[in-house]
């Protein structure tokens, strides 16, 4: 069984542009303008460092999307766009993007332009360690903190696959430990099928690869999230699917006792596929309202610690970044 999504609006925006703090919508692609913000190439997903040097420009909600390959990482974050372009966030409204043709062109294979039948997301790239990052500007409705900026990794399943299992691989993922938030997807898909132990086992892994590794910072907000839910919510009326999430659940809490309110657990449709009279991106609204909820009090030496060992572009920047923070700082 399969929905289709909405076509586009016709009005949806395809090239970079940002609501600025005086409210006045800046097209980044105008001669000039970009500068006005920050030198970044115009569009695509921003790399490590140019997610740091955009972060030195404002305060960021830094959002780490972890989880096994095909559990629908990238499939929120194209239904978090279109949720924004149809209008159907509740309190926020969209104020732009630095990577609004990545945006565009990942949720391409899901719309009816695209000639497929069934909306599709495609895969991720592994591209080694470092992240490739979607950047999102909203702005409240309602008049509370006018403008909130995200910075969502988008990587590859098989990034978080060779982390589980060491503890090694997972020191080389530095951007962790600049996450507010970090959701663990447990794909529900895997959650309907026999051996669903395994899939619950290896997210279980992961988190504690992770924090053993301390590449989770201490006030990061942990969210276990139950994707691809629809595989749930289709076969609901069979015995044990609910007794085997309260069993996980309660195994998560056990054993990560140590997060106690931080860890949280969260259910998303992105696409429900398998229960089209879901709504498209079901769930995401709620994950939205806590990111914008947050206290934004990372200060700069969280984003860019002062111990450097390596030597990739990514470190060599964070450390010339602290070292002129740090000496402006003395001069004040
Ligand atoms: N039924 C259903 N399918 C979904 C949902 N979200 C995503 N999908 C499908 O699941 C597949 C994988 O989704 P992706 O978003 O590419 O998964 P990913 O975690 O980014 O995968 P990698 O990039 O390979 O790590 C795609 O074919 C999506 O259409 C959902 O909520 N329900
Ligand atoms: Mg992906």
């Amino acid at each position: 069984m399969s929905t289709q999504p909405p076509a586009a609006t016709p009005t949806a925006p395809d090239k970079p542009q940002i609501v600025a703090d005086s409210g006045t919508t800046v097209d980044l692609l105008a001669e000039g303008k970009a500068l006005e913000f920050i030198n970044l190439p115009l569009g695509k997903e921003l790399t490590d460092v140019e997610a740091l040097e955009l972060a030195k420009s404002r305060p960021m909600q830094w959002i780490v999307l972890a989880g096994p390959i095909d559990s629908g990482k990238t499939t929120l974050l194209t239904s978090l766009y279109e949720l924004f372009q149809w209008k159907k966030v509740k309190g926020f409204a969209f104020a732009g993007s630095t990577t609004l043709p990545a945006f565009e062109e990942r949720c391409y294979l899901s719309r009816r332009d695209s000639g497929n039948v069934v909306p599709h997301t495609r895969r991720t790239l592994y591209e080694g360690p470092d992240p490739k990052y979607l950047h999102l500007r909203i702005r409240s409705t309602t008049g509370l903190r006018p403008f909130t900026d995200f910075l969502f990794t988008d990587v590859s399943g098989e990034l978080f696959e060779h982390a589980r299992d060491s503890v090694t691989e997972c020191k080389e993922m530095l951007f962790l430990k600049r996450a507010h938030h970090f959701l663990l997807f447990l794909d529900s898909a895997k959650g309907v099928q026999q051996g669903r132990w395994a899939m619950a086992d290896d997210c279980k892994a992961l988190l504690r690869s992770c924090m053993d590794s301390e590449m989770i910072w201490e006030d990061c907000i942990v969210n276990v999230v139950w994707s691809r839910f629809d595989y749930f919510m289709a076969k609901e009326a069979e015995d044990g699917h609910k007794l085997f999430r309260n069993e996980v659940e309660k195994e998560f809490r056990k054993t990560f006792a140590r997060l106690g309110p931080r860890l949280k657990f969260s259910q998303i449709a992105a696409r429900p596929l398998e229960k089209p009279d879901l709504h498209m991106g079901y769930g995401v609204q709620a994950l939205l309202d806590q990111w914008a909820a947050t206290p934004l009090e990372m200060k700069a030496r969280d984003l860019f610690p002062t111990s450097f060992s390596g030597l990739r572009e990514s470190e060599l920047f964070a450390a010339r970044h602290f070292s002129s923070t740090t000496a402006n700082e003395a001069n004040e």
